[in-house]
């Protein structure tokens, strides 16, 4: 049987969920004028005033926000309450530029928790439950958030945060934690090492995971759910919106539940802005209309994405979104080709590899280069040249089949790759340096 953190809320009618909607973007909008210069700047612009925001229909009128305005406004410059009425910041694991610093009252904590709170019910989470956190906890928001949400659904709480392999799966056994959040990445390590330890699925007490933070393929979701034994439920979100819980996956295992009472997701055309309509491929843009202290109008994800309303067999009546399949801007143009790191994911696993693999990209001689290390598992490592030699042309015809575009690929031994605590880091593209 579904159960459901706020029943209410989460299978509320879709005509409920519009007046929601148009009351809180009202009044957000009203909020951000009064309160936020830089706001109320570019809604001039625009010819705008708050009195042309009735509903939700008069959404597209407003103008997006972009990492760019965040840089810009840093640090206080978008921040819409008294920083005394502000209790906390996070801050993005950003590695170009500056970070973004979001800030929160404890009202925006308060409903944040509940958007991941939302989560761990949805994934099976009950009172009875361990939940171990193994997200980063410090400025990443995926640690205290899930760690919020699971001490809302009642769990016997594990603040683990990531690192200590060996540590994670000795609180797990002792503890006998049933649900484990962390990222994909992590957990896919955290499934190798128990493997190495002799545990075998039915010796762990893990019954879900909630993963999340970066892109992971159907494949890997695969892989992690039969090393572990679990469900694996896939969470969506980002800093600027307030962290993990922005989308959640069901029992239905088919995207992510958008908390449509907290945020307004469109998808827009990356090159034009224009909306696009439902079931359009194209870059995710969310405006948070319960946010107090931090709250961004149309902002532009540069996730890729797409959204579905279709009746859902959980219940929920919320738009569903699909599993971002890459960035706009981390995607790589590779002799003209638009590649995602994802579609190379999906063909090595489906030829039966990890999801343990680097990405190297370079120009030599003006000509983009494309070279995917692979690991092998321990289970088909052979030093046999003639074999790693076909099963690199394997795969090298399967990235052209999938790509359209000669790559190179390069089997490398076990245990060859760095392994990943928090979010991957897959592509090494050194013709930016
Ligand atoms: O990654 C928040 C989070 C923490 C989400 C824990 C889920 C679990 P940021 O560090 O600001 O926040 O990164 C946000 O990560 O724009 C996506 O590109 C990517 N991302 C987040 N969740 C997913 C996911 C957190 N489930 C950026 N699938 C987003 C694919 C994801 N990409």
């Amino acid at each position: 049987m579904e159960r459901y953190y706020q029943p209410e809320i989460e299978c509320a009618s879709r005509e409920q969920i519009k007046v929601w909607q148009d009351e809180r973007l009202v009044k957000q909008v009203r909020h951000v004028w009064d309160n936020v210069p830089y706001y109320r700047k570019k809604m001039e612009e625009k010819g705008l005033t708050p009195d042309d925001i009735q509903s939700s229909d008069d959404l597209h009128k407003l103008p997006f926000i972009t990492k760019a305005d965040l840089r810009d406004a840093y640090p206080y410059g978008l921040v819409a309450k008294p920083l005394k009425d502000c209790v906390r910041i996070q801050s993005t694991s950003g590695t170009t530029g500056k970070r973004v610093v979001a800030f929160y009252t404890q009202h925006d904590l308060d409903l944040w928790e509940d958007c991941c709170a939302r989560a761990i019910v949805a994934a099976g989470g009950t009172n009875e439950d361990v939940c171990q956190v193994s997200y980063g906890y410090g400025l990443f928001t995926g640690g205290p958030g899930l760690n919020g949400g699971s001490h809302k659904v009642g769990c016997l709480t594990i603040p683990t945060s990531s690192g200590n392999t060996e540590r994670q799966i000795m609180f797990i056994k002792d503890l006998s934690a049933t649900i484990l959040c962390c990222t994909p990445s992590y957990a896919a390590y955290i499934g190798e090492t128990m493997k190495e330890m002799g545990l075998t699925p039915d010796q762990i007490p893990l019954k879900a995971g909630i993963f999340g933070a970066e892109a992971w393929s159907e494949e890997m979701r695969q892989d992690i759910q039969n090393t572990l034994g679990i469900k694996a439920y896939d969470i969506y979100g980002l800093t600027e919106l307030s962290g993990p819980g922005v989308s959640f996956e069901c029992s239905a295992q088919t995207g992510m539940h958008v908390n449509e009472d907290h945020f307004i997701a469109e998808i827009i055309d990356p090159e034009t802005g224009e909306v696009l309509p439902e079931g359009s491929k194209g870059e995710l843009v969310f405006t948070s209309i319960t946010k107090e202290a931090f709250p961004l109008l149309r902002y532009r994800t540069r996730d890729i994405c797409m959204l579905t309303r279709e009746k859902c067999s959980c219940g929920r009546t919320h738009v569903k979104m699909c599993k971002p399949m890459g960035r706009s801007d981390d995607m790589l143009i590779i002799r003209g080709v638009n590649v995602f790191p994802s579609q190379i994911e999906t063909v090595l696993l489906n030829h039966g590899y990890p999801a343990n693999y680097q990405i190297i990209v370079d120009r030599v001689k003006s000509i983009d280069t494309l070279d995917v290390q692979v690991e092998m598992t321990p289970e088909m490592f052979t030093d046999n040249m003639g074999e790693i030699a076909k099963r690199q042309k394997e795969l090298v015809d399967g990235l052209r089949s999938m790509l359209g575009l000669a790559a190179k690929v390069t089997l490398v031994a076990p245990k060859t790759i760095v392994r990943s605590e928090g979010k991957a880091v897959r592509v090494i593209d050194k013709r930016k340096i």
